[in-house]
This record gives C-alpha cells, sequence and structure tokens, in this order.
C-alpha cells in the first residue's frame, strides 16, 4: 500500500525506516531533499506526525514585541537590523513596551514574544525590568524571550555566564526562549552572511545552558538564500544531537527566507515546494523534537494550512504586530484571529488545540 503512495522507489528504504521508527542517516536527509516526490515525502512525514499527535494540530494565543531593531551584528538577510542612529532604527522604553502590553489586556494572550537586535549600550538592567514590569501588568502570562544570540550579548552586557545571565533573567519572569538566530551552522555561510553573529558552538551551548537549568527553547533555520541541502541536513543533526544530550527543544521552526530590504535582495526565496519539503524533512529528522511549526507569519496562512499535512502539527499562533518579516517584504496579515487559525485547521482536516507555550492545552475546540 505504502508503496502506492511513493512515486520515487528512493523513498522506499526511507519508508521502512520510518515504519519500524528507526533513526533517519544524513545521506536519508539527502535523499528526501533531492527527491521530487513531494507527496511521498509529505505522507512519510506525516505518519510520524500522526504517531506523535493525531489529528490535533496546535495553536497559540500570543503577541509578539520586538523592543528594537538596533543590532551590532550587521547581518545581510536581515532587514529588521539597524545601527544605532542610522535611520529607521528604534529603541522601545520600558514605557512603550508597557503600553503595547496594557493596549491588549483584556484579549485571552497566554504568552508575550520579545526579540530585538543585540543593542550595543542598553544596560543589561532594562531587559530584566522589561521582564518584570510585563509580569507586574500580566502575572499569568509567559514571557518567551531572547534568542540565545541576544542572551549571549546580554551575558556580556552583564559581565557573567550565560548561566548567572539566564538565571537572572529568569527571577524576572523569563518562561523561555525563542528559536531565533541559530540561521545555518554553516561556517561557509555565516561568514558569507552574518560573520559578526554568535557562532553555532555559542547558539548551541547557550540553549543547551537554559536547557540545564530547565528553561525549554526552540530551534529555527533560515532557509532559501545560499545554503545548500547538505548544511540543511547537517544544522537539523546538530540540532537532533544537542536535543539528545539536554531534550529541552520543544519546537523546531524551519524560517523561510524573506529577500526584500536586505543585501541579499537579488535572491528570490525559497519556493512552495521546497517549503513543504523543508517542513517535511525537519519532521523526519528531528525523531526527538516533539513539535514541527509552520510560521504562518513567513509561509503566508494557505501554506501554513497545506503544511499540517506535510508533517507540521503548530501554526504558530495570532501574533498582530511583527516587524522582523514584515521589513523584509512578507505579505501575509500582521495577525489572525483565533477563529481564522481553527477555521484553516479544521479545513486541513485537523483538530484545532489552543495550546499555552509548554503545550498544554487550553481549549480544545469541537470537531
Ligand atoms: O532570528 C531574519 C530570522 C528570526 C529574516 O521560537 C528572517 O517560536 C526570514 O526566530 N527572512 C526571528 N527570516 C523569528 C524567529 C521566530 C519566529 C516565530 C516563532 C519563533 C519561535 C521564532 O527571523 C531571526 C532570523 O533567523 N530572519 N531576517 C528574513 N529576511
Amino acid at each position: 500500500m505504502a508503496s502506492l503512495r511513493l512515486a520515487d522507489p528512493a523513498l522506499i528504504p526511507i519508508y521502512e525506516k520510518v515504519k519500524e521508527k528507526q533513526r533517519l542517516s544524513a545521506a536519508d536527509g539527502l535523499t528526501l531533499f533531492q527527491s521530487s516526490d513531494l507527496l511521498g515525502v509529505g505522507y512519510l512525514a506525516n505518519i510520524v506526525r500522526e504517531r506523535l499527535h493525531g489529528r490535533r494540530a496546535f495553536y497559540i494565543y500570543n503577541q509578539h514585541i520586538n523592543y528594537s531593531n538596533v543590532c551590532v551584528n550587521g547581518c545581510k538577510f536581515c532587514a529588521f537590523g539597524r545601527e544605532a542612529g542610522q535611520e529607521g532604527a528604534y529603541e522601545m522604553t520600558l514605557q512603550e513596551i508597557c503600553a503595547k502590553v496594557e493596549a491588549r489586556l483584556h484579549e485571552p494572550i497566554t504568552e508575550i514574544h520579545i526579540v530585538g537586535g543585540c543593542h550595543p549600550t542598553l544596560p543589561f538592567s532594562f531587559y530584566v525590568e522589561m521582564l518584570r514590569s510585563i509580569k507586574a501588568l500580566r502575572p499569568e502570562v509567559h514571557l518567551q524571550a531572547f534568542t540565545a544570540v541576544e542572551v549571549a550579548h546580554l551575558a556580556e552586557q552583564n559581565g557573567s555566564s550565560v548561566a548567572d545571565t539566564l538565571q537572572t533573567l529568569r527571577d524576572a519572569g523569563l518562561g523561555s526562549l525563542p528559536g531565533g538566530g541559530a540561521e545555518v551552522f554553516s561556517t561557509r555561510v555565516r561568514q558569507a552572511l552574518c560573520p559578526q553573529k554568535l557562532g553555532p558552538d555559542g547558539w548551541l551551548s547557550v540553549a543547551q545552558t537554559a536547557h540545564r537549568l530547565g528553561l525549554n527553547t526552540n530551534a529555527t533555520m533560515l532557509y532559501g538564500h545560499m545554503e545548500s541541502l547538505e548544511e540543511r541536513v547537517d544544522h537539523m543533526l546538530q540540532l537532533r544531537k544537542a536535543q539528545d544530550e539536554t531534550g529541552g527543544f520543544l519546537s523546531f521552526i524551519p524560517l523561510a527566507f524573506h529577500p526584500q530590504n536586505t543585501a541579499l535582495d537579488h535572491l528570490q526565496g525559497p519556493s512552495a515546494f521546497d517549503d513543504l519539503k523543508t517542513l517535511a524533512v525537519s519532521r523526519l529528522l528531528l525523531d526527538n523534537f516533539p513539535h514541527i511549526k509552520a510560521f504562518w507569519i513567513m509561509l503566508g496562512p494557505k501554506m501554513a494550512q497545506l503544511s499540517l499535512c506535510f508533517g507540521v502539527d503548530d501554526v504558530d499562533g495570532t501574533v498582530m504586530e511583527e516587524r522582523i518579516t514584515h521589513m523584509a517584504g512578507a505579505q501575509t496579515p500582521q495577525g489572525l484571529t483565533r477563529s481564522q487559525l481553527e477555521a484553516l485547521i479544521r479545513e486541513a482536516g485537523c483538530v484545532p488545540v489552543e495550546r499555552d507555550t509548554l503545550y498544554r492545552q487550553v481549549t480544545e475546540a469541537a470537531a
């Protein structure tokens, strides 16, 4: 029966492994990426997705706050970051950040997702105060804040270790770390695109330090620029190894590159085929990651919906205000309502489950 679903015979040995719950190799990852049998790859990914989550598909009622775009890294793929003093550079004051939270106090938000750049001068106390002030306004909300790159930068500002810095941030209200800043763990790509940025070892070390302290994190991969398929597979396998060691990753989020207003605006960004295949391959290679997330802000709601048939079990959340992707040309809305998210999940034949950051169920809609 399965062979009827697989047009590409190269996928049959991988199907056998998936059926037997065997770990896939780097070579398998490459075979999957190189196959043009997208429906076959999606079929395999969905075996894993259904084994883990059945027909349940998760979303969250969240709010994004991008507190500043001032950044010392100058990454070529980024349209959001600005040097201090450059036109378009901004940093929100604590009052402005609190006003963003206060404006949505009437909504049942369970998570606030906070990321910015690596600011050269904001003191560590600013970040601590930001978390404390938000928690004072919304004590029940989970603060998913600061990528591993920001945390390493804050540790430097703080003149302290990553572990002590994370502990101080946790005491101020930090709940978990988002998965940004991982980009692709390839020295070749990083030399070309983001030589100033925290490298792969540093990124993994911050994530694993967080895990050892009992803080969960997510992980991302920016794809569709100059990385090779081998580099994507290697990125995923490095994450899989790290997860074997410390086990704190909740979800993997492939981030579709948006070229507009970046130094790479001559590139196209990934195709629809590539989006779906990358999500499906990540579901298959990252056998120890509980969740694969399609960030609809980057993929568009339609592609995020389709991805639910290609291994994805999570479409992120309501969002309502996002700057990083929209500054890079995203045409997607700024937010989706709960009922829009639920409708797109249901239409894909899945059961919508509103989750909190730690994937505990908030509500399950009637099927
Ligand atoms: O770290 C920057 C990436 C990330 C571009 O953890 C770009 O649940 C596409 O990490 N095109 C920020 N991507 C977003 C992020 C994220 C989003 C949603 C959920 C979670 C999570 C994390 O966006 C950055 C960088 O890797 N990025 N520029 C661009 N032009």
